[in-house]
């Protein structure tokens, strides 16, 4: 005997974030025992559901789209609700979503370390050298951008003092840069991460020409990036974070510099870091 599907979810909503977009939506009443939601998404207004848009099965009403990168990407979602028995509902309402453009596309790139794309491979001692820090980078990171290679100079992991394996102390990384001339409108900082420590991201001290700023503040990960260096593979289990700030107009003309000093909490795991000059 067919038994009757189960309802079409309902209450699909999404929000575009920088680089992901996260979509949630009410779930199942509970006369309905669910295996798993299947999200169905693709890029522009609609979403067929088929095998080829199957982005993800999950027990929670809940989805975190990573790896969307620094561009504005429109996507649409729809969710199938599979309940214990193998049943399919109908498609849920379509949701369309945009994701937030970053700084490393809008902005003038001034200083750029890496590429903003959801790895931390291209850095130094990616994806597990970590254990090679404290012989390679005795004085933490001094970077100077178009001369030094990121491969070699600036390590994937910026350790904290909540570290033993890096001495259990405060660890900076320095971005020199040269400017022939001051940005117009302002510039931001993007510092993108491919994970953090599940309980202790942290912070950092963030200076400009030797002058403290401001205090960036990481959202906790899944402390797996010590080790794994890509957060866009399917079923990573990176929990990758973005952080992007304007900058107080205190550059000069010259060579300058961008501290980042972690005297708060264990690693963060980079992406890429970059200053951009706004438009
Ligand atoms: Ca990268």
């Amino acid at each position: 005997m067919p038994t009757a599907p189960p309802p079409a979810a309902t209450g699909l909503r999404g929000r575009g974030e920088l680089a992901r977009i996260v979509v949630d939506w009410e779930p199942a009443p509970w006369q309905t025992v669910v295996d798993h939601y299947a999200v169905h998404g693709a890029p522009g207004p609609d979403v067929a559901v088929s095998p080829e848009t199957l982005l993800t099965k999950t027990v929670y009403p809940h989805f975190q789209h990573n790896g969307l990168g620094g561009s504005a990407q429109q996507w649409t979602y729809r969710v199938v609700t599979v309940d214990a028995a193998g049943a399919r509902s109908r498609p849920s309402r379509a949701v369309t979503v945009t994701s937030r453009e970053s700084v490393s596309r809008s902005g003038i790139p001034l200083a750029v370390v890496g590429d903003f794309d959801g790895k931390g491979l291209e850095l130094a001692l990616s994806p597990a050298g970590y254990a090679d820090y404290p012989a390679k980078f005795p004085n933490g990171v001094d970077f100077r951008a178009g001369a030094d290679d990121p491969r070699t100079g600036w390590c994937y992991l910026q350790p904290g003092p909540a570290d033993g394996w890096a001495g259990r102390r405060e660890h900076r990384f320095r971005l020199r840069f040269e400017l022939a001339e001051l940005p117009v409108n302002g510039s931001d900082l993007a510092v993108w991460l491919i994970d953090s420590h599940a309980s202790k991201a942290g912070s950092v001290v963030l200076s400009v020409n030797g002058t403290p700023v401001d205090r960036l503040r990481f959202d906790n990960g899944a402390t797996k990036g010590s080790t794994q260096g890509d957060s866009t593979l399917p079923g990573s289990p990176l929990k990758p974070s973005y952080l992007e700030v304007r900058l107080p107009q205190v550059f000069q003309v010259g060579e300058n510099t961008i501290d980042l000093h972690k005297d708060d909490g264990s690693w963060i795991a980079y992406d890429a870091i970059g200053v951009f000059a706004r438009r």
